[in-house]
This record gives structure tokens, C-alpha cells and sequence, in this order.
């Protein structure tokens, strides 16, 4: 799997004439060919919410059974008009289609994440994509910093591009429809749970939901790389409008295989998050997915992400915590958590407190932080399964973050274990300052 010496320059070489080797992914994440695409994700009709409202058991038991099974499911008879999805897709194509001095003028910029982007990274490498992002509500209050005695709140503002006025239209008209989804999807979800439907309303008051416009161009060597790496979304459930051109696959939790959604005309896909991961306690658990590009068409998809108030505490719910299922998961300020976010890098931070056992070199324990049940459990699959975690010589050495001056604190994003089914397991945001850290409670 690894390319040493000659071999990579002599890659590195040829990729460098495609003029895209930021994008490159290591070999270990690149699409493989085989990415199955006869079976799809659930496909469930909305319709009775509209019909039936007052027997809705039929539904709620479907959209149970997809989140466990899959984490990711289609909607159709979602209530959303055709008309809206029409207008924002064609703004988000004018936008994109826009010259690049255009676009920008509303960039990104140091102190504010929300605008353009191109040069978005999943686990530190650079996604073959262009982005657009907003957030719901505007302006948007959020925490300064992630220092927890830090009291200090910063307000966010959306940019819009005054040469497209009808873009800030469309995405506001599209914005209101999915936050109607949202809710509906919301009621359902908690209902599935076994929770009375507005159990988890509350957590919205304020709430941070963002939504992205993306765009992937076509890409030279698809091959090679990906549009978004793989990851997982971490609020509490994603809404995603895709166009008809295929892209995303999503991880199947049964056998670990890339699934590639098919596009079904005027459909939303849905997948829940890790928050919801934490609330039902991994019931429902959050699901990686990634987008792969093709040599000859655009790609554009929007997806909103419903998420808190930023003072939310996220935990497992405690009707759903007991002696024989305790909580697995610590709290943790998602205000804060998103402070501490590079939003050059995704992932999740979940994962790290199973996984930070495993950050061992020869039988030296580099890194042994908290001391969770999660952690336990990990050190015991580890003697169970006694697979033994090493560095994979250099190549795996370009994943390590540590010394990103922005955030030395993130690192280590792969490792392998000799696992032979998924010989690269991803950890992907070891904050390691922080993995006991002060929003961590
Ligand atoms: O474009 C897609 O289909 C998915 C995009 C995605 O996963 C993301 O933007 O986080």
C-alpha cells in the first residue's frame, strides 16, 4: 500500500502536471473501484405526517430501524416544494460559475468560517470541492473561545455577494423549508427513541445550524482523490440536497463497504450525527460517509446541519442511560467544542476516547489520556484482540498534524493496527490537549 523512494517521486511528479497534488489523497483513502452501488439506503414516504398525522407508528418504526441499520436514509413527500430546491440549486450554480475575484470577496477569513472556500481539507488533505457556507441564523452568537472560563461571546455575521443578490433569496426561502424537515424529522427520530416527540425541541432555542453549497468540479484523475474524504457529521442530523450526479458513499454498517447513493429525483437524505450518537447512547449511531468526483461532470450538493444552542451539554439522555447500559460518553459544551474546531478539518471527536489506547509505539503508551469507561473498554478489546498499534513507517507520517501552529493539539489522524478487514483506522481529531479538556465535564 505504500509508495517509497523512487516510485513516489515518479508519482508525485506526474500528479504534479495534473496540477492537483494538493488534493491527492494518500493511497489508503483513495475511491476504490469497487464501491457497491445495487443496494441502496432506505427510502421512506413522509407522506403519512400530511395523511395520517395521528398514526404515525408505521413511520416511526421505519425511520427507527434506518438509523440503527444505517444511520442514513432518503426522504420522499418531505413537504418541501419542488420550486424552492429548483431556485437554490440554480443560484448555487450561478454563484459558483462566478469568476473567482468574484467569489473572493465573500471568503472565509480568519475570524468568521462563513463565505467561500477553496481549499477545504478533510483530515488535513485537501478536498476537491469548492464551498459556500451560511449559518441559520443571522447574526449568529457563539462562544469566543474554547478556554472554559472564557465568558467572552462573538457574534457572527453570513456575506453574501452583492453581484447575486438572488442567492441570500433562494438559500433563505430553501433554509426555512429544511428547518420545517428538521423539526419534523426531529419528532420522529425522538418518537423512535421511545421519547415523547418534542423531547429534544428544547435544545434549539438558540440554535448553530449551518448550511454548506458545494461544488465539485470535474476532476482530471478521480481516481485519485475524493471531493470530501471520509467523515462523520458532528451535529445532530444532516439534511443533504444532492443534484443527479452520484457522488456520495456511505459507509455500510454492516460489512464496512462504501455504498454509493443513488440520486432519486426530489429526495433529501438524511443522516444523523454524533450528537445523536451521544443522546441515544450509540443507538443511533453517526456513520462515515464521503463524496467521490468524476472526470466529466459537475457535482453540487447543499447540506444543512441542524445543530444546538452552543450552550448546549451534550450527553446521553437519561431515560435512555440505566445500570445495564450506562452512559458511554462524557459531556461535553458544544459551544465550546465547536470553538475549538479548525474548520479546515472535519471529523469527529468522538471516537477518540475509545480509541486513544491504541496510541501506543512498541509498548510504549504515547499518549494515555482520561481514564473513561470508553477508554477501559478499549484497552480490554486491545488485550482481547491483542492487535497492537504502530506508526506505518513515512508515508502515515504526513497525517500527523502535530505541529500545525493553528492547532498543535490536533493530531494523528491514521494509524494502522494490522486489523485485516479495515487495516487503517482513522482517529480523527485527537485533541490531545484537550481529550480530558476543560468543555469535556
Ligand atoms: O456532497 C455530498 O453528497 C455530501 C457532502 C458532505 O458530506 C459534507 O459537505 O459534509
Amino acid at each position: 500500500m505504500l509508495v517509497h523512494g523512487n516510485k513516489k517521486k515518479k508519482l508525485e511528479t506526474e500528479t504534479q502536471k495534473l496540477n492537483w497534488t494538493k488534493n491527492k489523497k494518500a493511497l489508503e483513502h483513495r475511491p476504490k473501484p469497487h464501491s457497491i452501488e445495487a443496494q441502496n439506503i432506505p427510502l421512506i414516504d413522509l407522506s403519512p405526517l400530511l395523511k395520517h398525522p395521528d398514526s404515525l407508528s408505521g413511520l416511526v418504526v421505519e425511520i427507527g430501524d434506518a438509523c440503527q441499520n444505517w444511520g442514513f436514509f432518503q426522504v420522499i413527500n418531505h413537504g418541501v416544494p419542488s420550486k424552492c430546491r429548483q431556485k437554490v440549486e440554480s443560484a448555487a450554480r450561478k454563484f459558483f460559475a462566478l469568476p473567482k475575484e468574484e467569489k473572493r470577496k465573500v471568503s472565509r477569513d480568519e475570524g468568521n468560517p462563513f463565505g467561500y472556500y477553496d481549499s477545504e481539507h478533510t483530515k488535513n488533505v485537501r478536498d476537491w470541492k469548492e464551498v459556500f457556507d451560511f449559518a441559520v441564523q443571522n447574526p449568529i452568537i457563539i462562544p469566543a473561545s474554547h478556554e472554559p472560563a472564557d465568558m467572552e461571546m462573538k457574534e457572527l455575521f453570513n456575506k453574501w455577494p452583492e453581484s447575486l443578490p438572488e442567492l441570500r433569496e433562494a438559500c433563505d426561502e430553501h433554509t426555512a423549508e429544511m428547518e420545517k424537515l428538521a423539526f419534523k424529522l426531529l419528532e420522529l427520530i425522538a418518537l423512535s427513541l421511545g421519547l415523547p416527540k418534542d423531547r429534544l425541541n428544547g435544545f434549539f432555542k438558540d440554535q448553530t445550524s449551518r448550511v454548506r453549497l458545494n461544488y465539485y468540479p470535474p476532476c482530471p484523475a478521480p481516481h485519485l482523490t475524493l471531493g470530501v474524504g471520509r467523515h462523520k457529521d458532528t451535529g445532530v442530523l444532516t439534511i443533504l440536497a444532492q443534484d443527479n450526479v452520484a457522488g456520495l458513499e456511505v459507509k455500510r454498517k454492516t460489512d464496512g463497504q462504501w455504498i454509493l447513493v443513488k440520486p432519486t429525483p426530489d429526495a433529501y437524505i438524511i443522516n444523523v450525527g454524533d450528537i445523536f450518537q451521544v443522546w441515544s447512547n450509540d443507538k443511533y449511531e453517526s456513520v462515515e460517509h464521503r463524496v467521490v468526483v468524476n472526470s466529466e461532470k459537475e457535482r453540487f450538493s447543499i447540506p444543512y446541519f441542524l445543530y444546538p444552542s452552543h450552550y448546549t451539554w451534550v450527553e446521553p439522555l437519561e431515560e435512555l442511560i440505566n445500570e445495564q447500559n450506562p452512559a458511554r460518553f462524557k459531556r461535553y459544551n458544544w459551544g465550546k467544542f465547536r470553538a475549538t474546531r479548525n474548520y479546515e478539518l472535519r471529523g469527529s471527536t468522538l471516537l477518540k476516547l475509545e480509541w486513544i489506547i491504541l496510541l501506543e509505539l512498541g509498548g510504549n503508551t504515547l499518549l494515555e489520556l482520561g481514564g473513561s469507561t470508553l477508554l477501559e473498554q478499549g484497552r480490554r478489546w486491545r488485550e482481547a484482540t491483542s492487535l497492537w498499534a504502530t506508526f506505518v513507517a513515512l508515508d502515515s507520517l504526513s497525517y500527523l498534524t502535530m505541529g500545525n501552529p493553528r492547532e498543535p493539539w490536533i493530531a494523528l489522524s491514521y494509524l494502522t493496527m494490522g486489523n485485516p478487514r479495515e487495516p487503517w483506522i482513522t482517529l480523527s481529531y485527537l485533541t490531545m490537549g484537550y481529550n480530558e479538556g476543560p468543555w469535556i465535564a
